[in-house]
């Protein structure tokens, strides 16, 4: 299992169950890794062979695979094409791609960014129910709105990755901000990842380039960070970091990508960057359209540039504060203002740890006091918390929005 991409000194952490909630959100302004201490619950059976392979891991049985979704469910495949060695895209059934998948050769087959789960209502205690709670602080993929037409999202971020062995996801950061975390439940990932203090140079100087493995001396000149994922891990992927994947043997993964009180001020943030940009590039049109027509089409570039506008991110946070005050209704807190110093404290793109602290310094006295962000079920009072913090933070978005509505 020899990777093609050149190697790292630098390595992500791993934690296993002893970390405690507050080095692990200390931790979250670089990728880590939880270790299989966090997934022991998640039933990736239903997905996996009784036996071992070449490699020491149980390898995806495709007959329970096929049986879990449908053999005819048709899904768009990635691949190389054997003529160009360009990347093609082809529409076919479960079943045909797992021949491709048995078949073995150089196409690399890979089903990407595959809404599994909406397309078949996946059961929740495959994974959903095990997560560590930080992963189910999530605005867009668990609210009562995920699977209905209202979602202001337009729909879920869950997905299912299943590629063949030097299958690969080329450089790129994930969408409008959001971190993203992958469930490895077979195989083996290697990532390699920029530094995010190296981030600008990178861009400046290599603005075309979609794969480090092309830079001579990347590893050592921009300090790559990598990781060997294996079965049962999470990578967790802050907001903004370039990354690219390759998939060292044949690798099924589950992928999300989350918006919640955490990332939220920095999705909002480079919102506005996006916005005055895209502003910029359409100034020569202002004239020729109606205000209204000239509005909808910058909702329209930004949205397929960005994938959230101010219109949409304003509908998601009323959802979200209608639906935490419903849930905190007899409490005290929700007369409060949002914390005047949010902005200043912005986790992700300042880095400050007090907003942080604050919202770990919970007034219980459970056995998990220590552990509650990371555990799957806290205790009632801390949950009260995390929906106090998200009502905060919706407000304060609502607020910034609607100011930008009226100048
Ligand atoms: O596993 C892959 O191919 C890509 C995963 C990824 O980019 C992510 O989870 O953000
Ligand atoms: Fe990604
Ligand atoms: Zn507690």
């Amino acid at each position: 299992m020899v990777s093609l991409w050149p190697r790292s000194q630098r390595k992500v952490p791993t934690f296993g169950n002893e970390i405690t909630q507050l080095d692990f959100v200390r931790s979250l302004r670089e990728p880590c890794i939880l270790s299989k201490d966090f997934t022991t619950n998640f039933k990736a059976d239903i997905f996996l062979s009784d036996y071992k392979n070449e490699h020491g891991i149980s390898p995806v049985d495709y007959e329970k695979f096929l049986n879990v979704f449908d053999p005819n469910h048709e899904v768009s495949v990635e691949q190389i094409d054997p003529q160009s060695g360009q990347k093609v895209y082809r529409r076919m059934s479960l079943l045909d791609f797992v021949y491709l998948l048995q078949e073995g050769g150089d196409s690399q087959v890979y089903l990407k960014d595959w809404h599994a789960q909406k397309e078949f209502s996946l059961p929740s205690n495959i994974y959903h129910d095990h997560l560590p709670y930080f992963m189910k602080m999530d605005w867009i993929n668990n609210e009562k709105w995920t699977e209905s037409d209202e979602n202001p999202m337009k729909g879920d971020y869950r997905f299912i990755y299943f590629g063949a062995p030097g299958s690969r996801t080329l450089l790129h950061e994930d969408v409008f901000r959001s971190f993203s975390w992958s469930y490895n439940v077979t195989g083996f990932k290697h990532w390699l990842i920029l530094p995010m203090h190296r981030k600008g140079e990178f861009l400046q100087r290599y603005p075309e380039v979609d794969d480090f493995s092309t830079i001579p001396n990347v590893i050592e000149d921009f300090e790559l960070i990598e990781a060997i994922q294996e079965p049962g891990e999470i990578m967790v992927m802050p907001p903004g970091y370039y990354h690219q994947v390759l998939n060292l043997t044949e690798c099924l993964s589950i992928n999300h990508n989350t918006i919640n009180a955490f990332n939220i001020y920095a999705v909002y943030e480079e919102l506005c960057e996006r916005l005055k940009a895209v502003l910029k590039e359409l100034d020569d049109q202002r004239e020729l359209r109606t205000e209204d027509d000239f509005a909808e089409t910058v909702e329209l570039v930004l949205n397929s540039d960005y994938r959230i506008t101010k219109r949409t991110m304003f509908q998601l946070a009323q959802f979200i504060q209608s639906d935490r005050s419903q849930k905190l209704k007899n409490d005290q807190i929700i007369d409060c203002d949002p914390p005047s110093d949010i902005e200043a404290t912005n986790f992700w793109t300042f880095g400050d740890i007090r907003v942080v602290e604050s919202i770990l310094n919970c007034q219980c006295d459970c056995n998990d006091a220590s552990r509650h962000l990371l555990s799957p079920n806290p205790c009632p009072t801390f949950i009260k918390q995390m929906n106090a913090i998200d009502y905060f933070f919706s407000q304060f978005i609502i607020r910034k929005i609607a100011d930008s509505f009226e100048q």
